[in-house]
């Protein structure tokens, strides 16, 4: 089996290309130019022959549409590419709309084009329900029949693709799928998004508390510092040891469904394997506010309470904001027969973990 990956280089691409190796697929990857290497989460399968990682960008039709024509032997095409960051869509709508919008229907468009029939993943996304949420029992989630009301430019990009794959599938018969996928992270996560944030400034923080480990740590609010000074022995004066800054965050109130990105690789996967093209919701049924997330990922590491180690700051706050995440994947749990396998504080250890793990390799 042969399949293209477009955004190989992303967290969920480099986990995607990972579990279409151990199934004996051939992978091409598809990766844009960038002045430096962009391909660092595929490094431990560089000197793999079954996979090839060859340069393409989804918004230039000549250069998706030339990659078909020479892959024309493809029998599986994972569109994972996007400007996928949420907040940034707020500051570069029309970039982000040409990438995760308008790049889906140049891959569509192209496969029909030049007779293709390879089935297509597309990767939609829980940002697609916005505000909205449906109700049973007093408890409020989200499935594949709530409506969507999409909050930001990327989300409004991500509906239009999910409508084209819909079409797409309709109109001229492609075996296309959607995975409207919630939240998921792990090691391999965006230095960006929230969760990686922070478990990236736990880790770096905890190689700082180390070095300083034998001084008292004191919190400075004029300059959102954290500094491990001493006194000398017979004076009061401060000898500063170390300072190092806060955590800076925005909303810590907003709810997300979290999962384990290795486990939702998977359930991409088999949509591709199912006799007929599908959407199905990808999540874990439970859900967390950022401020449980800094509970759990701060306890791991002795620390009660975080809130002398976190700013809030406006700077990250979005101009319009998804309040709650909780998904339904009672579909894909009874056709796919896919179920989540790591859970909401495995996920923030191996998070943690992984980040300390990569601080003390620098050092
Ligand atoms: P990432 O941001 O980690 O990866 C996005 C990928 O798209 C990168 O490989 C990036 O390349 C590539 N890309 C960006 N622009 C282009 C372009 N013009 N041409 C070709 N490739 C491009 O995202 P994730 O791996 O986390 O997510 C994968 C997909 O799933 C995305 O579409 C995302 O929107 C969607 N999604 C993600 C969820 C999540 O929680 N992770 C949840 C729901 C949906 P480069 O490395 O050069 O930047
Ligand atoms: P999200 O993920 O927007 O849900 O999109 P992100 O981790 O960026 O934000 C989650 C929530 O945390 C709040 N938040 C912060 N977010 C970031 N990035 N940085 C901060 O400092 C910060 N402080 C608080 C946000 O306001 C938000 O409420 C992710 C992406 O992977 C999308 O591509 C994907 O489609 C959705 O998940 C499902």
């Amino acid at each position: 089996m042969k399949a293209i990956i477009f955004g190989v280089t992303g967290q969920d691409g480099s986990h995607l290309t990972d579990l279409l190796l151990t199934k004996g697929y051939s992978v091409i990857g598809v990766a844009r130019r960038c002045s430096v290497d962009n391909s660092t989460r595929l490094k431990h399968i560089s000197a793999n022959d079954s996979f090839k990682l060859i340069q393409g960008d989804i918004t230039d039709t000549h250069s998706v549409a030339g990659i078909l024509k020479e892959h024309n032997d493809v029998d599986e095409i994972y569109n994972l590419a996007a400007q996928s960051h949420v907040g940034t869509s707020f500051t570069q709508p029309g970039l982000t709309w040409d990438i995760t919008g308008k790049g889906c229907l140049n891959i569509l468009q192209s496969m029909v084009d030049s007779n293709i029939s390879a089935r297509f993943y597309q990767a939609s996304s829980s940002e697609m329900f916005g505000k909205n949420y449906d109700e049973l029992d007093g408890v409020k989630y989200q499935n594949e029949d709530t409506k969507f009301l999409p909050q930001s430019p990327y989300a409004i990009a991500k509906c239009a693709a999910h409508y084209m794959t819909r079409l797409f599938r309709e109109a001229y018969d492609v075996h296309a799928s959607s995975g409207i996928l919630f939240n998921h992270e792990g090691p391999r996560r965006g230095e960006t998004f929230v969760t990686r944030k922070i478990t990236k400034w736990i880790g770096e923080f905890n190689k700082w508390r180390n070095r300083y480990s034998e001084y008292p740590m004191n919190f400075c609010s004029e300059t959102d510092t954290i500094f491990a000074h001493t006194w000398a022995e017979d004076t009061t004066e401060q000898i500063k040891r170390g300072t190092f800054p806060k955590l800076r965050l925005g909303n810590l109130d907003a709810s997300r469904d979290w999962g384990y990105a290795g486990d939702y690789v998977e359930a991409m996967w088999s949509m591709l394997q199912q006799d007929n093209p599908d959407d199905y919701v990808i999540c874990t049924g439970e859900t967390h506010t950022i401020r449980e997330f800094l509970d759990a990922a701060f306890n791991y590491i002795g620390i009660a309470d975080w809130n002398d180690y976190v700013v809030v700051d406006p700077e990250f706050y979005r101009p319009a904001e998804v309040d709650y995440l909780k998904g339904d994947a009672t579909k894909a749990n009874t056709v796919l027969n896919w179920k989540p396998q790591t859970s909401f504080s495995e996920l923030v250890k191996l998070m943690v973990d992984s980040d300390i793990e990569n601080e003390k390799r620098l050092q």
